[in-house]
């Protein structure tokens, strides 16, 4: 039997994908993306998954679409509004944290998969390359979108043009990710920090992310309001009250909505 392309383990409360392709430095195919999908779908709608762990096998961590897919090439759009874009959206509605793991290089819509991610850890030896424009596309998977929010215009379209790569170090210190770890300690540093993020108020880190995203679309006054709006859905749930409950009375909380 062929092995499967994206290997799920769960860990705790922590889902783990890895994807499987290492001798192509885990490039997307159709095939990996038809196990991608439904391995995404079924955390989110797990309700004993509170956090996701998003990694690459062997030296790669994903080097973005393959190009020797057979799909490559006939409807370049196509393919971005049929797979990058909900790939992309689902990644973004997790109800759940979404942590990637850079273990290597990340390239072209590889790098803004792992991007779109909430956190981003990468290894000293990972990089991210906008590898687009050498073969003259524009940034997709979210990367238009995502790299003027992370890094600013300026940096995210030097990025962009030259396609040059950028050391997980230098992404650090551009803002462009999280952290970066020494290589041996990246996945005990990932799954700590997965853990203590599924034990937080899940749903309220979800509508975190969603309510930031949505600030950026809007002025000042108007985010306020948004604000205000989630506040009173969050102030409604178990969380909040568990939240309270255990601060008042001195003890560890036991958070459960999703
Ligand atoms: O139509 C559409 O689908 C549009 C959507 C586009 C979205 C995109 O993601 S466009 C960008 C596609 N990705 C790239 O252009 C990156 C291509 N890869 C590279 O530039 C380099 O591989 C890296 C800089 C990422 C890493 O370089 P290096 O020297 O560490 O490794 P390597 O030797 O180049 O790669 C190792 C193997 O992986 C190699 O295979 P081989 O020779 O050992 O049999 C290489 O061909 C393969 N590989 C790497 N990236 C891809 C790939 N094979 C197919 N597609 C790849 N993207």
């Amino acid at each position: 039997m062929a092995e499967s392309l994206v290997l799920i383990e769960t860990v705790g409360a922590v889902r783990k994908l890895t994807l499987n392709r290492p001798a192509a430095l885990n490039s997307f195919t159709s095939a990996m993306h038809r196990e991608l999908r439904p391995a995404l779908d079924a955390a989110a709608d797990d309700p004993a998954v509170r956090c996701l762990v998003i990694t690459g096998a062997g030296r790669g961590f994903c080097a973005g679409q393959d190009l020797n897919d057979p799909e490559v090439g006939s409807n370049v759009g196509n393919v971005v509004e049929r797979v990058y874009k909900p790939l992309a959206l689902r990644i973004a509605s997790m109800p759940v944290p979404v942590i990637a793991m850079v273990n290597g290089v990340a390239a072209g819509a590889g790098a803004n998969f792992a991007l779109g991610c909430d956190v981003v850890i990468a290894a000293k030896s990972a990089s991210f390359i906008q590898a687009f424009s050498k073969i003259g596309l524009i940034p997709d998977c979210g990367g238009t979108w995502l790299l003027p929010r992370l890094v600013g215009r300026g940096k995210a379209i030097g990025l962009a043009m030259t396609g040059d790569k950028l050391s997980a170090e230098d992404a650090e210190r551009m803002g462009l990710i999280w952290r970066c770890v020494d290589d041996a300690a990246l996945s005990d540093q990932t799954m700590a920090l997965a853990t203590k993020l599924a034990a937080m108020p899940v749903k309220a880190l979800a509508a975190t992310r969603r309510t930031i995203d949505d600030a950026l679309k809007v002025d000042y006054a108007d985010a306020l309001s948004l604000e205000a709006r989630v506040q009173n859905e969050m102030g409604a749930q178990g969380d909040f009250r568990e939240g309270v409950a255990a601060f008042l009375e001195k003890r560890a909380p036991k958070f459960g909505d999703r």
